[in-house]
């Protein structure tokens, strides 16, 4: 059994620690919240089914906020607070190893903050645009060709659409007859996966340093001010497509709904949400954002919506192996709310793609 002080006690914390509790309510790692009579710290359990080169992924992380910190503290701000702070191991590692070689890392715990799991008002969802927009901002200058790859094809929408469909031919579970209409909506979507990954291939949308995982409760804010402090869950930086963190950030910030909400008839997309966050993202953009990808923001929307809800379909096919699940047909209940708002998302596509015009000719 796992014995988190054991583990703790080998980070250079400040301090006696007097508790460890459990925190947060990510997919992926697993996080708690370590107490000393000093200071707090997070420890997370890196998943390494995941991640399968963790040595890689902390060195992607370290030097990807030391290189953050630089540039907040040259332009004023408190680089302890506004990205993540490696804490290492009292032998000098990004990383300690336990005896059932499991990873675990640690990270400075920033206080007097909130996450929302959905979007709470127009204000935060404007400022989360403009936050994540800032944040491609500042590693715009970042060596990408330094980073390691932390999860190959990420967001290679065919190849999930490929791993969908091993996984409705092998239907290890038996699952493929409950969910035929969820399926059938898949299937006629293919063509889809293909237009972002076809235009960075012929170099029509550029790749960038991006963060790939830009959920809303990836970003936290001030708990007195509401604006927008941190963005964490550094583990998929990689080159990538802008497209792809502005659509997952409207996956959740232009829902009326929780991801995993079962009544499907309170799931919505909501336009005044998507106006807010692009908004505050072309603001934060607008000087290094190119006409191809203005033109893509709405469809780029849809296309990660499909893509993650393909990701939860293909994970309930494959028995619940990838993320982590709370009840009973969790990941299916996720893969419903996205298709959802996908058929949103589809609808409106026209109306959507007007109002990116309009933002851009009015100024933001
Ligand atoms: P996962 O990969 O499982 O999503 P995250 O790194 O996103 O893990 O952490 C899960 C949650 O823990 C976050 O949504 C946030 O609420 C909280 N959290 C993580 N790191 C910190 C930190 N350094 N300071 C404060 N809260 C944190
Ligand atoms: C996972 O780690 P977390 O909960 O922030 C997943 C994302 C999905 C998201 C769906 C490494 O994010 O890709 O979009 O769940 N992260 C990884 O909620 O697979
Ligand atoms: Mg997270």
């Amino acid at each position: 059994m796992t014995n988190e002080f054991e583990i703790a006690n080998n980070f250079s914390y400040r301090g006696n620690i007097t508790d460890i509790s459990p925190l947060g309510a990510g997919h992926i790692n697993k996080t708690y919240v370590v107490t000393t009579d000093i200071n707090k710290y997070t420890l997370q359990k890196i998943n390494t089914a995941v991640f399968k080169d963790p040595v890689g992924l902390m060195e992607n992380i370290f030097n990807v906020t030391e290189f953050l910190k630089k540039k907040i503290s040259d332009r004023g701000g408190d680089n302890k607070r506004e990205t993540l702070s490696v804490i290492k191991t009292k032998t000098d590692s990004l990383f300690y190893v336990d005896s059932n070689n499991e990873y675990w890392r640690s990270y400075l715990f920033i206080d007097d903050v909130i996450t929302y799991q959905e979007p709470k008002s127009l204000k935060v969802i404007y400022e989360s645009g403009f936050a994540f927009g800032d944040f491609l901002n500042l590693l715009s200058d970042y060596d990408m060709s330094t980073l390691n790859d932390t999860i190959k094809d990420f967001h290679n929408t065919p190849k999930r659409f490929d791993n969908f469909k091993k996984a409705l031919q092998d239907d290890v579970a038996n699952r493929a007859l409950n969910v035929t209409d969820e399926i059938e909506f898949l299937l006629k979507r293919e063509e889809d996966c293909h237009l972002i990954i076809n235009r960075i291939n012929d170099d029509t949308i550029p790749l960038r340093v991006t963060h790939n995982d830009t959920k809303l409760n990836n970003l936290l804010f001030d708990k007195y001010t509401d604006k927008p402090i941190c963005i964490l869950d550094l583990d998929t930086v990689m080159p990538g497509s802008i497209l792809y963190d502005y659509g997952d950030a409207l996956r959740i910030s232009g829902s009326s709904a929780a991801e995993d909400e079962q009544d499907l008839n309170k799931v919505h997309f909501v336009i005044d949400n998507f106006v807010a966050f692009t908004k505050g993202f072309i603001s934060s953009m607008k000087d290094s954002i190119t006409q191809c990808e203005l033109s893509l923001l709405p469809f780029s929307i849809k296309l990660i919506t499909m893509e993650i809800g393909m990701r939860f379909l293909t994970d309930y096919l494959n028995n619940d192996i990838y993320f982590a699940i709370h009840k009973k047909d969790h990941n299916l209940y996720r893969a419903r709310t996205q298709f959802k708002l996908v058929s949103e998302i589809e609808y409106n596509i026209e109306k959507m793609n007007k109002i990116v015009y309009d933002i851009i000719r009015e100024g933001v």
